[in-house]
């Protein structure tokens, strides 16, 4: 394998010969590694996820008109575009991704140095300014004229996902169905409610923007100040509703267990962080944002967080196909310890409510 990975390696416009190729991380979808040249330098290299992602050449050519426009801005105002914004490295016959003899596509970005990747908001003050730099993300994309090729149709979409949930559920493919009657009346009694806000988005009452769709805390790098720096794992920058963003954030820094707790009584929403992220959020997005989308800003994150409920239930019932697992109930741990979330977040919906008009919006 690492014979292979040192010529995929190869194949792109580094700087120096390769010496190094290691793992990186843990994400659930591209298997991610890190090269290092004879000279020191540092790179970012994905096996891109086909099945999930396509095509994967316009997603790639998404992912540099992204970059391309934040630098632009970036330089404008007097910043630093190598490290504010990613830096895609071409292969050497230019093209943005590396098709290997598998017919696996590869893709390879700079390493920004210096930089502290997180994966738990412990404080408010982190909260803060994660919540200032998806915020600030919006701004800078919110220009941007090109258009994005849908490369993950549906992805937050939830009348599409009910589809794919209702095939799923007909088929029951590994006859896992019977043990999650419970689960499975989670996600039909919240139906109605979820789709009355997505009608919203649907008929344009909620505007649609540049959005990141993955706001984790592990895709934004901060610098060693604390404040954000660069927004990364642009795979999924589409048009949607930028609530999307808001809500993911939302969901992921504020659970005070792990995203796949098996001990449920770690799992709850902070309402501090809850708090501490949205004002570093509104301070940026404040301006822009229409009433509508205020209004629905504290629904996004049942909204999403109910969502990665429904995704991580059916792929439990689909055998397991979407998300990398570590057991056989993986995905099953997944989707209690998220609707403990959820509970917690529609438990304390009228105090998130408050915090947001306590904030003057
Ligand atoms: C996936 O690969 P990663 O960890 O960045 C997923 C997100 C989910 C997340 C669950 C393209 O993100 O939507 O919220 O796992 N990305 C895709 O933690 O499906
Ligand atoms: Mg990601």
């Amino acid at each position: 394998m690492n014979d292979h990975l040192f010529r995929i390696a190869g194949k792109f416009q580094l700087d120096g010969k390769v010496k190094e190729v290691n793992p990186l991380g843990e994400g659930f979808i591209n298997d991610t590694y890190i090269v290092i040249t004879e000279e020191g330098f540092r790179y970012i290299l994905q096996r891109k996820n086909k099945k999930v992602f396509s095509p994967i050449p316009a997603m790639m050519e998404n992912i540099e008109k992204v970059c391309r426009h934040i630098k632009a801005k970036v330089k404008k105002t007097g910043g630093d575009p190598m490290r504010e914004a990613m830096t895609i490295i071409p292969a050497h016959d230019g093209k943005l991704y590396f098709l290997d003899e598998d017919d696996e596509y590869w893709a390879v970005c700079l390493f920004i140095e210096d930089t502290i990747a997180y994966e738990a908001a412990e404080t408010p003050d982190l909260a803060y300014a994660g919540g200032k730099g998806i915020g600030k993300f919006q701004s800078l994309v919110a220009d941007l004229k090109e258009p994005l090729t849908d490369i993950l149709p549906g992805f937050h979409h939830i009348r599409i996902r009910y589809e794919q949930w209702d095939k799923v559920l007909s088929k029951d493919p590994v006859g896992r169905k019977a043990k999650v009657t419970e689960e499975i009346s989670w996600i039909e009694s919240r139906r109605e409610e979820m789709m009355n806000f997505w009608r919203l988005v649907e008929e344009g009452t909620i505007p649609t923007r540049v959005s990141h769709n993955d706001t984790k805390i592990n895709n934004i790098l901060f610098d060693k100040k604390g404040e954000v720096l660069c927004v990364i794992d642009l795979d999924t920058v589409l048009n949607s509703t930028v609530l999307n963003d808001f809500g993911d954030a939302i969901r992921y820094y504020t659970n005070t267990g792990k995203e796949d707790d098996e001990n449920l009584d770690r799992v709850s929403m902070d309402i501090e962080i809850f708090r501490a992220f949205t004002r570093g959020y509104l301070k940026e997005a404040g301006s822009f944002l229409t009433q509508k989308e205020l209004e629905y800003l504290a629904f996004s994150a049942r909204y999403i967080t109910y969502e990665q409920v429904l995704r991580f239930l059916m792929d439990y019932i689909d055998g397991d196909n979407y998300y990398k697992v570590k057991s056989e109930d993986h995905n099953l741990i997944r989707t209690r310890a998220q609707y403990k979330l959820l509970v917690s977040m529609e438990e304390q919906y009228d105090e998130m409510k408050k915090a947001i008009s306590e904030l003057g919006f």
